[in-house]
C-alpha cells in the first residue's frame, strides 16, 4: 500500500475540473486518504518544486501554483505513485497519451492541471509538506469493510 500527493492545480479549480480529476483517480481504484481546498504559500511552493529551482520556468511555476486555491489530496492504494502518474500522463500534454488526464484535458505544459508525486520518496516528502498526520485517514485501523485486502 502506498500514498501519493495529488494536487488539482489552479487551472483545474478555475476550469471546474476538480471533480473530474478526483473521479478519474477514484475510478482507477485509488482512494482518498486526505483532501483539502487551500491556497499554497510561496514558501510551500518553492519547497515543493525545489528540484526545479534553477530552471528557467521556476518563477512562472511558483506564480501559477500560488495564484489561486488548489485542491490537495493524499490518494492511496497498491502502487499508488505509479498508478497515479500513469493516469495523469506525460508532463507535457502535447506528449500525453489520449485517455490520460493531461492527454484528454490539457494542452499546455505550464497549465497541466494536476500534480502527482514521481517516486515513493517524493511522495513522503510532499505529503509531509501538505498534510499533518492527523489530516490523513487510517483505513487499516477502521472496522469498515474497505475494498483492499490488508
Ligand atoms: P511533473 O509535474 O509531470 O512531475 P516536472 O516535475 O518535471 O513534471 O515539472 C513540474 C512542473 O513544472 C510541471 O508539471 C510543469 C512545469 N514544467 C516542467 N517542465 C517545464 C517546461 N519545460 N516549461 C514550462 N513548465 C515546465
Ligand atoms: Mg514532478
Amino acid at each position: 500500500m502506498e500514498r501519493t500527493l495529488i494536487l488539482a492545480k489552479p487551472d483545474a479549480v478555475q476550469r471546474g475540473l476538480v471533480g473530474e480529476l478526483i473521479g478519474r483517480l477514484e475510478r482507477r481504484g485509488l482512494r482518498i486518504a486526505g483532501l483539502k481546498f487551500m491556497r499554497v504559500s510561496r514558501a510551500t511552493a518553492e519547497e515543493h518544486y525545489k528540484e526545479h529551482s534553477a530552471k528557467p520556468f521556476f518563477a512562472g511555476l511558483v506564480e501559477y501554483i500560488t495564484a489561486c486555491p488548489i485542491v490537495a489530496l493524499a490518494m492511496e492504494g497498491p502502487n499508488a505513485v505509479d498508478i497515479a502518474r500513469a493516469t495523469i500522463g506525460a508532463t507535457n500534454p502535447a506528449n500525453a497519451t489520449p485517455g490520460s488526464i493531461r492527454g484528454d484535458l490539457a494542452v499546455s505544459i505550464g497549465r497541466n492541471l494536476i500534480h502527482g508525486s514521481d517516486s515513493l520518496a517524493s511522495a513522503k516528502r510532499e505529503l509531509d509538506l501538505f498534510f499533518g498526520i492527523d489530516e490523513l485517514f487510517d483505513y487499516q485501523r477502521s472496522a469498515e469493510p474497505w475494498i483492499f485486502e490488508s
